[in-house]
């Protein structure tokens, strides 16, 4: 069976990944080593086994936990070149980074730090690795709109280092709408725009995400099966969704991957990628989200062809550079 080397081997693009996400408890240790702190785990081994989650409010408490070790910009550079790695040995080519600066300015390190840390990675991703890379800034929803416009502020002298903005963290009563102003100011500057929308959240949600927030694509957005006229919407106006199916299944969102809906949205004609969402959490980078998705829900070389293509074509890659790809 031929199938899997195909998977593992194709050029593919990463649109859905919280950089944050990647940090592999190994890392988490030697950076509390290298940062003084002590962490409320003895062991690498206890704090993996940590990771048994219900839902994502249950993994978002122990992600924002990992993510207090990172202090210096050095830090920053190591979690992403550590994510680049992995990419590259998946034949991830291209890749759009969401990073959460108010997980970092909360406890008092500079977004300057964040932002310069995550930016020469992901230059030197492209030099050393072949894979070229973007940052999206995530705001988190379970914070006000008010602190949104604050971090936009401080992002802004920064504004060439990154290509879009983003929702995420707790969606159930954080709808899209709550941030309306902020995105219309991002639009305004010329900003991409993302949201997580229909991860746990209703298909309401995605429609407020398209039509108050106006983003350009959608992640996760597997709820929008429940709804009809969304997924006609979605599918004609080629709306892509980033859906990971590891994150999916790790936050119970399915009772198995064979029960992943990903085959019928795209069977239904919509522009569906594969992501890894978490991986360090989730227990699988680009190729494992792939291998372990294709044998649940028995897809064939051609989904595999058309998965990768719209990889590409739902990134945010410039015209000309596109036609490298596709
Ligand atoms: C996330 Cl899986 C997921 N959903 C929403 N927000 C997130 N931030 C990091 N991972
Ligand atoms: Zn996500």
């Amino acid at each position: 069976d031929r199938l899997p080397d195909l998977l593992r081997l194709m050029p593919k693009a990463e649109l859905h990944i919280h950089i944050e996400g990647s940090l592999e408890p190994e890392l988490i240790f030697a950076l509390a080593q290298r940062n003084g702190i002590v962490l409320p785990y003895a062991s690498v081994d206890e704090l993996r086994s940590a990771y048994a989650f219900t839902n994502l409010q249950s993994f978002l408490d122990i992600y924002y936990a990992g993510a207090s070790v990172l202090i210096q910009e050095q830090d920053f550079y190591d979690m992403a070149h550590a994510y680049f790695v992995k990419a590259a040995a998946d034949n991830v080519v291209h890749a759009e980074l969401f990073f959460d600066p108010q997980t970092h300015t909360a406890r008092g390190v500079a977004i300057e730090t964040v932002i310069k840390g995550l930016h020469r990675a992901c230059v030197d991703a492209q030099a050393e690795l072949g894979v070229s890379a973007s940052l999206i800034l995530c705001f988190l929803r379970h914070l006000s709109e008010e602190k949104a416009f604050e971090t936009l502020e401080q992002a802004l002298p920064y504004r060439d280092k990154f290509i879009g903005v983003g929702l995420d963290s707790g969606e159930v009563g954080n709808p899209p709408e709550k941030f309306a102003r902020v995105f219309a100011r991002c639009r305004e500057l010329g900003l991409h725009l993302v949201a997580h929308a229909g991860e746990e959240g209703p298909p309401a949600y995605i429609w407020t995400a398209l039509d108050v927030l106006k983003v350009e694509r959608i992640d996760h957005g597997v709820q929008a099966i429940k709804d009809p006229a969304l997924m006609q919407r979605l599918a004609q106006d080629r709306i892509a969704l980033t859906v990971c199916p590891l994150s999916n299944l790790k936050l119970c969102v399915f009772p198995d991957l064979a029960q992943h809906n990903l085959r019928q949205l795209l069977d239904a004609g919509l522009a569906i990628t594969i992501n890894s969402d978490d991986p360090a959490y989730f227990g699988g980078y680009m190729n494992d989200n792939f291998t372990q998705t294709f044998a649940a829900v028995g897809m064939d070389a051609e989904h595999a062809y058309t998965l990768a293509r719209n990889s590409f074509e739902a990134s945010f890659i410039d015209k000309a550079t596109l036609g490298h790809y596709i």
